[in-house]
């Protein structure tokens, strides 16, 4: 009897061994939805996604959807009919998201959400959030704005009562946009100098460097003489729209302070040429923590619902000396 109970134990240790083994050698397949190549910051979290989908030898199956949701859903349902291990994806807006999800969760492939946020009836219908906090990058960017009007006495140009503000806003929709946009007139409500501001006029430049420009030159064309502000939504936009200042014969920096987020590299040269004043850092470099996360949720272990990188806050003052240590 002994002898048999010392084959089965071996034998079993063999199959645990082997299905391990298995399990470990098995080579994670995930697809991913990226939204598209809008912005400076979009480029580094591809970048980042594929070097990091490599270092954690992953299968990456990635799809770019061109600025569309309708590309992204189709891209769901192609990696749904693939049966890869997990969905990833960067919700281009926040809303539409339910049918397709449902489809993921009734295939039982988890989903891992990057970068922005969505908008669900069912919060089971995905595992977790890894990404940006945007509502406290507007309130960061209006924190800076009050600060530096502060400090350096600025007037406003008009020679009236009141520092007026244009805002280039990001995509209609997206988390990133709402979120900025809600951080930053919490903020302005909430400051002691409420009062000293006044939102000219806000309208979306959907994060591209040639939209902001185009809606820069607008509100130049209307209010060339009352602008004292620009808080764009992402740098791509306030690189446009800083071209835009210099052709309506405008010191950028100097007569229109200029306030974005992102951090990307454009933005330190242009604070470094002293045509951009401040950037609050929206961190893209999220690919390492998202397959680490993916792997944990693939092994069964349990993850937080909503994870934030790391964001700082940039004026120009130090960008010569911080952009030699700039990852994107
Ligand atoms: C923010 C991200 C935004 C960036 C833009 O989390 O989704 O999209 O701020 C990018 O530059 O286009």
């Amino acid at each position: 009897m002994k002898l048999v109970k010392a084959v089965l134990a071996a034998s079993l240790g063999a199959v645990i061994a082997a299905s391990s083994m298995s399990v470990q050698a098995k080579q994670l397949t995930i697809g991913f939805s990226q939204i598209g190549a809008e912005s400076e910051w979009r480029t580094a979290n591809t970048n980042d996604v594929k070097a990091a989908a490599k270092a954690h030898g992953i299968n990456l199956k990635f799809s770019d959807a061109q600025q569309k949701q309708e590309n992204q859903i189709k891209a769901i349902r192609t990696f749904i009919a693939q049966k890869v291990d997990l969905i990833g994806f960067v919700p281009i807006v926040a809303t539409g998201w339910d049918n397709i999800l449902r489809e993921a969760k009734r295939a039982k492939i988890p989903v891992l959400v990057m970068d922005r946020d969505l908008t669900v009836s069912d919060p089971s219908l995905y595992v977790a959030k890894i990404g940006t906090d945007s509502y406290t990058e507007g309130r960061k960017v209006f924190d800076w704005l009050d600060k530096y009007v502060h400090d350096k006495n600025i007037k406003p140009r008009n020679g009236g009562d009141k520092i007026n503000i244009v805002i280039l806003e990001g995509t209609v929709g997206a988390s990133a946009t709402t979120g900025r946009g809600n951080g930053f007139s919490d903020a302005l409500k909430e400051s002691p100098n409420k009062d000293l501001y006044n939102v000219l006029a806000s309208q979306t430049g959907d994060f591209t460097r040639q939209k902001g420009q185009e809606v820069m030159e607008s509100f130049l064309k209307s209010n060339r003489n009352d602008i004292d502000v620009l808080f764009a939504m992402n740098d791509d936009m306030a690189l446009g729209a800083i071209q835009a200042i210099e052709a309506a014969g405008l010191v950028p920096a100097k007569d229109i302070t200029i306030v974005s987020v992102d951090g990307v590299k454009g933005i330190f040269q242009a604070m470094i040429e002293g045509k951009a004043n401040a950037t609050v850092e929206c961190n893209p470099l999220q690919g390492d923590l998202f397959f680490t996360t993916a792997e944990k949720i693939l092994k069964g272990e349990s993850v937080p619902k909503s994870v934030f990188v790391e964001e700082g806050v940039y004026p120009a003052e130090t960008a010569k000396e911080v952009f030699p240590s700039r990852k994107y």
